[in-house]
């Protein structure tokens, strides 16, 4: 299996990130892609590629031209307004409030933002962009033939909506590698997103569709981020009815039940009838991540690639989240050798 790699990943590289009440080192950090890229040479995966400039036009297909302009000129307009630290959103337009942009870059921040995590540094554009053509250049090799290629996206992107960022996320990695698809001749694509988290962004992007798909296996939103997004009864308006599905499950979550939850997950793309699948790959489900708490074992990522394999569709993975630092490459890796071995 190709992976497609940039080391401009780097360059998303903040110092800061919200949590509990704490400004401590992101969990998201550099080190993340690094150590997959390394690992997949280690156990020999296959080429890593480096990506290919795409522009813009496949991503505003996803993302208005204003969010886009906003994410580019966020952090200068930061240091021009006088502020020290990171840009961070501090003030939202919560209920009954106006829905308009301000001027001030503070007040943009929350008119854009859901959540307050995620600071955005010099570098946090130029990285996302180049994320966004790692995953469209998995999209090449596939309408090329491949049955199947790992973009190895960072920052991640399953949180992003059309103008939203929050949850580490800016652009939508896997929102645009699927929307490239439907654009270069495919009917129906299917996103299954394996990640920890609800993946609200994908889900809102795609939720009045009935072209594209959308599964989410993920910690209760009673329980954990995004908290706003991934109940079951969420399954899509208008068109899209249907085209979207659930499966929240409770904090201890063990292979057994979330495998279930996989296979009830498989059977629906089939029926669907999708031409290619979108994964969105993030192995934060691990039982010793720090922020997720579901309990899935390094082995139980092998039978997960297995188990896509057998769809039998030409498969793109995108990697999302995965904050165990020490096993994340091999959690990663796991499902992608588990797929190719298939
Ligand atoms: C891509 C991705 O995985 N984004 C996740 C963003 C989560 N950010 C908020 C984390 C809040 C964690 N609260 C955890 C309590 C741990 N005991
Ligand atoms: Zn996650």
């Amino acid at each position: 299996m190709y992976t497609i790699f940039s080391e401009k990943h780097r360059m998303r590289d903040s110092c800061t990130e919200l949590y509990g009440g704490e400004f401590i080192p992101p969990f998201e950090c550099p080190a993340r892609a690094d150590l997959v890229r390394e690992y997949i040479d280690e156990v020999g995966l296959g080429e890593v590629v480096h990506c290919r400039q795409h522009g813009l036009e496949p991503l505003l297909r996803i993302h208005p031209t204003d969010y886009v302009r906003f994410l580019e000129g966020a952090h200068e307009e930061w240091v021009a307004a006088g502020f020290h630290g990171e840009a961070i959103a501090s003030c939202w337009p919560a209920r009954r409030m106006r829905d308009t942009p301000p001027a001030h870059i503070d007040g943009k921040l929350g008119y854009y933002a859901f959540a307050a995590e995620t600071a955005i540094d010099e570098g946090t554009y130029e990285a996302a962009r180049v994320a966004v053509d790692v995953a469209l250049t998995g999209v090449d090799f596939l309408l090329r033939g491949e049955r199947a290629a790992f973009a190895l996206c960072r920052p991640p992107g399953h949180h992003a909506a059309r103008d939203l960022y929050g949850g580490y996320c800016f652009f939508n990695n896997a929102a645009v590698a699927a929307q490239a698809l439907r654009d270069r001749g495919l009917a129906r694509v299917a996103v299954l997103d394996v990640d920890f988290h609800h993946g609200n962004g994908t889900q809102d992007i795609f939720y009045d569709r009935d072209d594209v798909l959308f599964l989410s296996i993920h910690g209760d939103p009673a329980q954990a981020f995004p908290y706003f997004s991934g109940y079951a009864d969420e399954t899509g308006s208008g068109p899209g009815a249907g085209a979207t599905v659930n499966f929240p499950l409770p904090p201890g979550t063990r292979f057994d039940v979330w495998g279930e939850a996989l296979e009830e997950a498989l059977r629906r793309v089939a029926r669907f009838g999708a031409e290619a699948l979108v994964v969105s790959l993030g192995t934060d489900t691990y039982e010793r991540d720090p922020i997720g708490f579901f309990e899935l074992t390094s082995e139980d990522f092998t039978i997960i690639g297995r188990r896509i394999a057998a769809l039998g569709l030409p498969t793109l993975f995108v990697m999302e989240g995965g904050y165990a630092i020490d096993e994340l490459a091999v959690n990663t890796v796991n499902v992608l050798c588990g797929f190719a071995d298939a």
